[in-house]
Protein backbone atom coordinates (compact mmCIF):
# COMPACT_ATOMS: atom_id res chain seq x y z
CA UNK A 1 0.00 0.00 0.00
CA UNK A 2 1.18 3.64 -0.96
CA UNK A 3 1.04 6.29 1.36
CA UNK A 4 -2.48 6.80 2.98
CA UNK A 5 -2.67 10.67 1.78
CA UNK A 6 -2.79 9.37 -1.64
CA UNK A 7 -6.23 8.40 -1.06
CA UNK A 8 -7.23 12.40 -0.31
CA UNK A 9 -6.00 12.79 -4.15
CA UNK A 10 -8.33 14.12 -6.77
CA UNK A 11 -5.88 14.16 -9.56
CA UNK A 12 -7.51 13.83 -12.77
CA UNK A 13 -10.79 14.34 -11.79
CA UNK A 14 -13.23 17.40 -12.74
CA UNK A 15 -15.16 18.79 -9.94
CA UNK A 16 -18.60 20.69 -10.42
CA UNK A 17 -19.54 23.04 -7.40
CA UNK A 18 -22.69 24.37 -8.27
CA UNK A 19 -22.93 27.84 -6.88
CA UNK A 20 -19.46 28.76 -6.28
CA UNK A 21 -18.62 31.94 -6.89
CA UNK A 22 -18.12 32.77 -2.85
CA UNK A 23 -18.76 31.29 0.27
CA UNK A 24 -18.42 27.56 1.21
CA UNK A 25 -18.70 26.70 -2.58
CA UNK A 26 -15.89 28.50 -3.23
CA UNK A 27 -13.84 26.97 -0.32
CA UNK A 28 -14.95 23.85 -1.19
CA UNK A 29 -13.42 24.18 -5.04
CA UNK A 30 -10.18 25.84 -3.67
CA UNK A 31 -9.69 22.79 -1.54
CA UNK A 32 -10.58 20.22 -4.46
CA UNK A 33 -8.02 21.97 -7.18
CA UNK A 34 -4.87 21.82 -4.14
CA UNK A 35 -6.08 18.22 -3.83
CA UNK A 36 -5.44 17.98 -7.74
CA UNK A 37 -8.74 18.70 -9.39
CA UNK A 38 -9.98 20.28 -12.34
CA UNK A 39 -12.88 22.85 -11.22
CA UNK A 40 -15.37 24.00 -12.98
CA UNK A 41 -18.57 26.34 -11.45
CA UNK A 42 -21.74 27.91 -11.75
CA UNK A 43 -23.81 30.50 -10.65
CA UNK A 44 -27.11 32.09 -11.23
CA UNK A 45 -25.97 35.06 -13.48
CA UNK A 46 -22.81 36.80 -14.99
CA UNK A 47 -21.72 39.01 -12.40
CA UNK A 48 -21.41 36.23 -9.96
CA UNK A 49 -19.62 34.41 -12.47
CA UNK A 50 -17.35 37.01 -12.89
CA UNK A 51 -16.94 37.42 -9.63
CA UNK A 52 -16.22 33.80 -9.01
CA UNK A 53 -13.66 34.15 -12.08
CA UNK A 54 -11.92 36.70 -10.41
CA UNK A 55 -11.69 34.94 -7.00
CA UNK A 56 -10.13 31.75 -8.55
CA UNK A 57 -7.91 34.24 -10.26
CA UNK A 58 -6.73 35.93 -7.69
CA UNK A 59 -5.46 32.25 -5.64
CA UNK A 60 -4.09 30.87 -8.80
CA UNK A 61 -6.29 28.18 -9.77
CA UNK A 62 -7.61 27.49 -13.21
CA UNK A 63 -11.77 27.09 -13.75
CA UNK A 64 -14.55 27.05 -16.04
CA UNK A 65 -17.02 28.86 -15.00
CA UNK A 66 -20.29 29.48 -16.29
CA UNK A 67 -23.99 31.11 -16.03
CA UNK A 68 -26.39 28.30 -14.90
CA UNK A 69 -29.74 28.28 -12.89
CA UNK A 70 -29.89 24.94 -10.81
CA UNK A 71 -33.56 24.99 -11.05
CA UNK A 72 -33.31 25.25 -15.18
CA UNK A 73 -32.83 21.43 -16.54
CA UNK A 74 -32.19 22.46 -19.71
CA UNK A 75 -29.66 24.75 -19.18
CA UNK A 76 -28.19 22.27 -16.51
CA UNK A 77 -27.92 19.46 -19.13
CA UNK A 78 -26.04 22.30 -21.47
CA UNK A 79 -23.78 23.31 -18.70
CA UNK A 80 -22.70 19.59 -18.36
CA UNK A 81 -22.28 18.94 -22.10
CA UNK A 82 -20.21 22.36 -22.18
CA UNK A 83 -18.10 21.05 -19.64
CA UNK A 84 -17.89 17.45 -21.40
CA UNK A 85 -16.46 18.76 -24.19
CA UNK A 86 -13.98 21.76 -23.01
CA UNK A 87 -12.95 20.01 -19.92
CA UNK A 88 -14.13 16.13 -19.72
CA UNK A 89 -16.93 14.27 -17.84
CA UNK A 90 -17.75 15.32 -14.38
CA UNK A 91 -16.26 13.04 -11.76
CA UNK A 92 -17.54 15.09 -8.79
CA UNK A 93 -20.55 17.18 -8.05
CA UNK A 94 -20.79 19.32 -4.82
CA UNK A 95 -24.73 20.17 -4.94
CA UNK A 96 -24.17 23.37 -3.20
CA UNK A 97 -26.16 26.02 -4.58
CA UNK A 98 -29.22 27.54 -1.79
CA UNK A 99 -30.52 30.07 -0.97
CA UNK A 100 -32.82 30.77 2.34
CA UNK A 101 -36.07 32.81 2.76
CA UNK A 102 -36.33 33.52 6.98
CA UNK A 103 -40.56 34.42 7.15
CA UNK A 104 -42.66 32.87 9.46
CA UNK A 105 -44.63 30.41 8.01
CA UNK A 106 -47.68 31.78 7.89
CA UNK A 107 -46.59 34.89 6.33
CA UNK A 108 -44.76 33.16 3.69
CA UNK A 109 -46.21 33.61 0.14
CA UNK A 110 -46.42 29.92 -2.17
CA UNK A 111 -44.11 31.51 -4.30
CA UNK A 112 -41.32 32.58 -1.95
CA UNK A 113 -41.79 28.76 -0.51
CA UNK A 114 -41.59 26.94 -4.01
CA UNK A 115 -38.45 29.41 -4.60
CA UNK A 116 -36.77 27.88 -2.11
CA UNK A 117 -37.44 24.25 -2.71
CA UNK A 118 -36.47 24.48 -5.78
CA UNK A 119 -33.03 25.57 -5.53
CA UNK A 120 -32.12 24.11 -2.17
CA UNK A 121 -33.82 20.55 -3.09
CA UNK A 122 -35.15 20.51 -7.03
CA UNK A 123 -31.81 21.54 -8.05
CA UNK A 124 -29.70 19.03 -6.62
CA UNK A 125 -32.07 16.28 -8.33
CA UNK A 126 -31.60 18.45 -11.54
CA UNK A 127 -28.02 18.09 -11.56
CA UNK A 128 -27.40 14.98 -9.51
CA UNK A 129 -29.88 13.39 -12.69
CA UNK A 130 -27.49 15.14 -15.02
CA UNK A 131 -24.32 13.89 -14.11
CA UNK A 132 -24.89 10.47 -13.33
CA UNK A 133 -25.44 8.70 -16.57
CA UNK A 134 -21.50 9.66 -16.96
CA UNK A 135 -20.15 8.64 -13.66
CA UNK A 136 -22.17 4.95 -14.28
CA UNK A 137 -20.58 4.34 -17.71
CA UNK A 138 -17.39 5.33 -16.14
CA UNK A 139 -18.54 2.61 -12.75
CA UNK A 140 -17.14 5.88 -10.51
CA UNK A 141 -18.67 9.02 -9.02
CA UNK A 142 -19.08 11.20 -6.05
CA UNK A 143 -21.72 13.48 -5.09
CA UNK A 144 -22.12 15.44 -1.92
CA UNK A 145 -25.56 17.35 -1.15
CA UNK A 146 -25.12 20.50 1.03
CA UNK A 147 -27.54 19.53 3.99
CA UNK A 148 -27.92 21.68 7.18
CA UNK A 149 -28.70 21.82 10.93
CA UNK A 150 -31.81 22.28 9.60
CA UNK A 151 -31.89 18.60 7.61
CA UNK A 152 -32.29 17.55 11.55
CA UNK A 153 -33.61 20.65 13.44
CA UNK A 154 -36.32 23.11 12.97
CA UNK A 155 -36.65 26.68 13.56
CA UNK A 156 -38.46 29.65 13.63
CA UNK A 157 -38.77 31.23 9.92
CA UNK A 158 -37.11 28.86 7.59
CA UNK A 159 -39.68 26.33 7.19
CA UNK A 160 -38.94 26.13 3.57
CA UNK A 161 -35.15 25.85 3.91
CA UNK A 162 -35.07 22.55 6.71
CA UNK A 163 -38.01 20.84 4.80
CA UNK A 164 -35.80 21.34 1.14
CA UNK A 165 -32.82 20.79 3.55
CA UNK A 166 -34.59 17.20 5.08
CA UNK A 167 -35.53 16.23 1.65
CA UNK A 168 -32.09 16.67 0.32
CA UNK A 169 -30.86 14.05 3.57
CA UNK A 170 -33.25 11.56 2.24
CA UNK A 171 -32.02 12.52 -1.46
CA UNK A 172 -29.10 11.39 -0.20
CA UNK A 173 -29.80 8.24 1.10
CA UNK A 174 -31.46 7.13 -2.18
CA UNK A 175 -29.03 8.18 -4.74
CA UNK A 176 -26.96 5.94 -2.36
CA UNK A 177 -29.43 2.98 -2.79
CA UNK A 178 -30.50 3.40 -6.49
CA UNK A 179 -26.34 4.00 -7.65
CA UNK A 180 -24.45 2.76 -5.48
CA UNK A 181 -24.02 -0.58 -7.45
CA UNK A 182 -21.83 1.43 -9.78
CA UNK A 183 -19.31 2.59 -7.23
CA UNK A 184 -21.19 6.26 -6.85
CA UNK A 185 -21.22 7.23 -3.23
CA UNK A 186 -23.42 10.50 -2.42
CA UNK A 187 -23.15 11.86 0.93
CA UNK A 188 -23.67 14.87 2.13
CA UNK A 189 -21.93 17.71 4.21
CA UNK A 190 -24.10 19.37 7.34
CA UNK A 191 -22.60 22.27 8.15
CA UNK A 192 -23.16 23.89 11.43
CA UNK A 193 -23.86 27.70 11.71
CA UNK A 194 -21.08 28.92 9.31
CA UNK A 195 -19.78 32.87 8.51
CA UNK A 196 -20.73 33.35 5.19
CA UNK A 197 -23.24 35.86 3.21
CA UNK A 198 -26.04 33.60 4.05
CA UNK A 199 -26.08 34.17 7.69
CA UNK A 200 -24.30 37.85 7.94
CA UNK A 201 -27.55 38.92 8.74
CA UNK A 202 -27.68 36.38 11.79
CA UNK A 203 -24.51 38.11 12.78
CA UNK A 204 -24.82 41.83 12.65
CA UNK A 205 -23.79 43.77 15.58
CA UNK A 206 -26.56 46.26 16.86
CA UNK A 207 -26.79 49.50 16.73
CA UNK A 208 -25.55 50.31 20.29
CA UNK A 209 -22.67 47.81 18.97
CA UNK A 210 -23.79 44.98 21.36
CA UNK A 211 -23.85 41.41 19.47
CA UNK A 212 -26.70 40.19 17.47
CA UNK A 213 -29.17 38.14 19.76
CA UNK A 214 -28.43 34.82 17.23
CA UNK A 215 -24.99 35.43 17.66
CA UNK A 216 -25.23 34.73 21.48
CA UNK A 217 -27.93 32.01 20.64
CA UNK A 218 -25.82 30.49 18.28
CA UNK A 219 -23.17 30.38 20.38
CA UNK A 220 -24.84 29.10 23.62
CA UNK A 221 -25.53 26.27 21.78
CA UNK A 222 -22.17 25.31 20.18
CA UNK A 223 -19.42 24.20 22.78
CA UNK A 224 -16.63 25.51 20.78
CA UNK A 225 -18.56 28.98 21.05
CA UNK A 226 -17.66 30.00 17.59
CA UNK A 227 -19.17 30.26 14.18
CA UNK A 228 -17.47 28.01 11.82
CA UNK A 229 -15.20 29.27 9.19
CA UNK A 230 -15.26 27.91 5.49
CA UNK A 231 -11.80 26.84 5.87
CA UNK A 232 -13.17 24.05 8.85
CA UNK A 233 -15.28 22.44 5.96
CA UNK A 234 -12.32 22.27 3.58
CA UNK A 235 -11.16 18.75 4.87
CA UNK A 236 -14.32 17.32 5.05
CA UNK A 237 -15.42 18.25 1.51
CA UNK A 238 -11.82 16.62 -0.17
CA UNK A 239 -12.61 13.46 2.09
CA UNK A 240 -15.97 13.24 0.86
CA UNK A 241 -14.91 13.53 -2.84
CA UNK A 242 -11.91 11.75 -2.48
CA UNK A 243 -11.07 7.70 -2.87
CA UNK A 244 -10.24 8.40 1.02
CA UNK A 245 -14.43 7.37 1.59
CA UNK A 246 -14.99 5.03 -1.18
CA UNK A 247 -17.47 2.84 1.37
CA UNK A 248 -18.98 5.77 2.89
CA UNK A 249 -22.20 6.32 1.17
CA UNK A 250 -25.69 7.55 2.11
CA UNK A 251 -24.43 9.54 5.28
CA UNK A 252 -24.46 12.97 6.62
CA UNK A 253 -21.91 13.92 8.01
CA UNK A 254 -21.96 17.03 10.48
CA UNK A 255 -19.48 19.42 11.18
CA UNK A 256 -20.56 21.71 13.46
CA UNK A 257 -18.77 22.36 16.30
CA UNK A 258 -20.74 20.38 18.71
CA UNK A 259 -24.25 21.72 18.48
CA UNK A 260 -26.17 18.67 17.48
CA UNK A 261 -24.42 16.43 20.53
CA UNK A 262 -25.04 19.80 23.31
CA UNK A 263 -28.41 20.74 24.91
CA UNK A 264 -26.52 24.17 25.44
CA UNK A 265 -26.24 27.04 28.25
CA UNK A 266 -27.46 30.40 29.10
CA UNK A 267 -26.69 32.78 26.60
CA UNK A 268 -26.26 35.21 29.32
CA UNK A 269 -23.86 33.09 30.94
CA UNK A 270 -21.57 33.59 27.77
CA UNK A 271 -18.24 36.00 28.76
CA UNK A 272 -18.73 38.13 25.68
CA UNK A 273 -14.91 39.23 26.02
CA UNK A 274 -13.78 36.08 25.12
CA UNK A 275 -15.37 36.33 21.03
CA UNK A 276 -13.00 37.51 18.21
CA UNK A 277 -15.03 39.19 15.71
CA UNK A 278 -16.53 36.91 13.38
CA UNK A 279 -15.95 39.07 10.15
P1 LIG B 1 -24.35 31.65 -0.07
O1 LIG B 1 -23.24 32.45 0.52
O2 LIG B 1 -25.72 32.22 -0.11
O3 LIG B 1 -23.93 31.15 -1.55
C1 LIG B 1 -24.84 30.35 -2.27
C2 LIG B 1 -24.48 30.47 -3.72
O4 LIG B 1 -25.45 29.76 -4.52
C3 LIG B 1 -24.54 31.93 -4.18
O5 LIG B 1 -23.51 32.21 -5.11
C4 LIG B 1 -25.90 31.98 -4.84
O6 LIG B 1 -26.09 33.04 -5.72
C5 LIG B 1 -25.91 30.65 -5.55
N1 LIG B 1 -27.24 30.33 -6.06
C6 LIG B 1 -28.44 30.65 -5.50
N2 LIG B 1 -29.44 30.22 -6.29
C7 LIG B 1 -28.87 29.62 -7.37
C8 LIG B 1 -29.38 28.98 -8.54
N3 LIG B 1 -30.69 28.88 -8.77
N4 LIG B 1 -28.50 28.49 -9.44
C9 LIG B 1 -27.16 28.61 -9.24
N5 LIG B 1 -26.60 29.20 -8.15
C10 LIG B 1 -27.46 29.69 -7.23
O7 LIG B 1 -24.48 30.27 0.73
P2 LIG B 1 -23.38 29.55 1.65
O8 LIG B 1 -23.49 30.04 3.04
O9 LIG B 1 -22.05 29.56 0.95
O10 LIG B 1 -23.97 28.06 1.65
C11 LIG B 1 -23.73 27.19 0.56
C12 LIG B 1 -24.62 25.98 0.76
O11 LIG B 1 -24.39 25.44 2.06
C13 LIG B 1 -26.11 26.32 0.70
O12 LIG B 1 -26.80 25.22 0.12
C14 LIG B 1 -26.50 26.45 2.17
O13 LIG B 1 -27.88 26.16 2.37
C15 LIG B 1 -25.62 25.42 2.80
N6 LIG B 1 -25.33 25.67 4.22
C16 LIG B 1 -24.81 26.86 4.63
C17 LIG B 1 -24.52 27.02 5.99
C18 LIG B 1 -23.96 28.30 6.55
O14 LIG B 1 -23.97 28.43 7.80
N7 LIG B 1 -23.49 29.21 5.75
C19 LIG B 1 -24.76 25.98 6.89
C20 LIG B 1 -25.32 24.79 6.42
C21 LIG B 1 -25.58 24.65 5.08
P3 LIG B 1 -26.82 34.36 -5.13
O15 LIG B 1 -25.72 35.19 -4.57
O16 LIG B 1 -27.55 34.98 -6.28
O17 LIG B 1 -27.78 33.87 -4.04
C1 LIG C 1 -30.58 30.00 9.84
C2 LIG C 1 -29.26 29.74 9.16
C3 LIG C 1 -29.03 28.25 9.03
C4 LIG C 1 -27.69 27.99 8.39
C5 LIG C 1 -27.42 26.55 8.25
C6 LIG C 1 -27.32 25.88 9.57
O1 LIG C 1 -31.27 30.96 9.43
O2 LIG C 1 -30.89 29.25 10.77
O3 LIG C 1 -29.20 30.36 7.90
O4 LIG C 1 -30.06 27.68 8.30
O5 LIG C 1 -27.63 28.54 7.14
O6 LIG C 1 -28.30 25.92 7.40
O7 LIG C 1 -26.83 24.57 9.36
Amino acid sequence: MGNILDKFKLDGKVAWITGASYGLGLAYALAFAEAGAKIVFNDINQDLVDKGLAAYKEAGVEVYGAVCDVTNEEQVQKFVADVKANVGSIDILVNNAGIIKRIPMTEMTLQQWNQVIDVDLTGPFICSKAVLPDMIEKQSGKIINACSMMSELGRETVSAYAAAKGGLKMLTKNICSEYGQYNIQCNAIGPGYIATPQTAPLREKQADGSMHPFDRFIRSKTPAQRWGQTEDLMGLAVFLASEASDFINGQVVYIDGGILAYIGQDPNNLDESKFADVD
